[in-house]
């Protein structure tokens, strides 16, 4: 069994990392994990904290001579702006609509919300991706790839091949997440990238912030992986749980998603034929497991809920309406929850193929 927690706050000592399960024989490079790390990290809408991190990384554990050794992989990622909030504690006494803050500081008696804050945040992420390096060397292995590029950001959408095409075709994939690569909001549309970029500034300006939405794309996973006799075991369940466990993501849809339940079943299922299907409406899953097409995700994100111009709330100690607390956040990081979903469902395939090959060595 694959598994993974995180520890530390966004701007305590550092966010630590425990992947267990991972079998032996997987080669890592500090090189790649870092690299890995630094996509998570930049992106147009990312804000100054951005430029003070740089996920300098450490494998403390499970990892010799470039290798895993199957004992549980430990990497601890130290907070450069640490230093900058040591001994300096600021109270978030009017808690932000649409973030962990209200319902945090009830649930655990806190008199202000800036304990919530801090694991709440999405700094927490750079240890998924840390711990999804390593799920991604052991797929690589079996040639499997998860992809990832951003499709649209506030009302900006890209002008994409059609959804069918892109779920269809794993070289149309490689080159979707190519260009998504090459660009700073990873978005494979050059020309709405600029207009999403523009978007972002314009927002930044109005003390405002912008969501959007991201396609995952898994290529080359087995059939079989998943199962349909227990709920807790289908791959979709198991793949929705993990991408909607990332700050912020609000929407999740499979394949076509909601929009088969416009259309009648003739139209909505893929025919089976050889060698190949004609369609891949499903993405990829068919009765909670791999069906060998690509596993096909697309999430929505809703805006950062840190807002420089910010709602109305309430200050928690004396219960006077107030505008929300404001400090220094990100604009837009849809570009980096892709990454981070990469990541997870990275995880979960691994995590479903070492249950049917074995996980002890690699
Ligand atoms: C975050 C707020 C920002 C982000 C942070 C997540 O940090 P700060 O409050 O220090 O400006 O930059 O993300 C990261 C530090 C990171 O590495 O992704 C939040 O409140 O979620």
């Amino acid at each position: 069994m694959l598994r993974f927690i995180t520890a530390g706050e966004s701007h305590g000592l550092g966010i630590t990392a425990i992947l267990d399960g991972m079998p032996a024989g997987v080669e890592v490079s500090d090189e790649e994990l870092s690299f890995e790390l630094s996509r998570r990290r930049k992106g147009y809408g990312r804000g100054k904290r951005a430029n003070i991190e740089d996920d300098q990384v450490m494998i403390t554990s499970g990892v010799s001579d470039g290798k895993t050794t199957g004992a549980p992989i430990c990497v601890v990622i130290p907070n450069k702006d640490h230093v900058n909030w040591k001994g300096r504690y600021v109270p978030i006494l009017a808690p932000r609509p649409g973030h962990a803050d209200f319902a945090g500081m009830v649930k655990y008696g806190f008199d202000d919300c800036r304990p919530v804050a801090e694991r709440a945040s999405a700094r927490e992420t750079a240890g998924r991706v840390a711990c999804g390096y390593f799920a991604k060397k052991l797929l690589e292995k079996e040639g499997i790839k998860v992809l990832s590029w951003v499709v649209q950001i506030g009302p900006i959408s890209a002008e994409l091949p059609p959804a069918d095409k892109r779920m269809l075709s794993e070289r149309e994939a490689e080159r979707l997440f190519e260009l998504a690569e090459a660009s700073e909001v990873r978005c494979p549309d050059f020309a709405a990238s600029e207009r999403m970029k523009n978007l972002i500034d314009e927002a930044r300006e109005k003390g405002d912030t912008l969501g959007g939405v991201f396609e995952v794309a898994v290529l080359n996973a087995p059939p079989g992986l998943g199962s349909y006799v227990q709920w807790d075991r289908r791959l979709d369940a198991r793949l929705a749980a993990a991408v909607m466990s990332i700050q912020g993501i609000k929407g999740l849809e499979f394949g076509m998603g909601f929009k088969l339940s416009e259309v009648p079943g003739s139209k909505a299922h893929d025919p089976i034929s050889i060698p190949n299907r004609p369609s891949n409406r499903a993405g990829g899953i068919e009765g909670g497991m791999s069906n060998g097409e690509i596993i096909f995700i697309r999430a929505a994100m809703k805006p950062i809920p840190t807002l420089q111009t910010p709602l109305s709330s309430v200050n928690v100690k004396t219960k006077e309406e107030c505008r929300a607390h404001a400090e220094r956040s990100d604009v837009c990081a849809v570009g980096s929850a892709a990454v981070v979903a990469e990541s997870m469902v990275a995880l979960v395939v691994a995590d479903a193929l070492l249950e049917v090959r074995g996980g002890d060595r690699w």
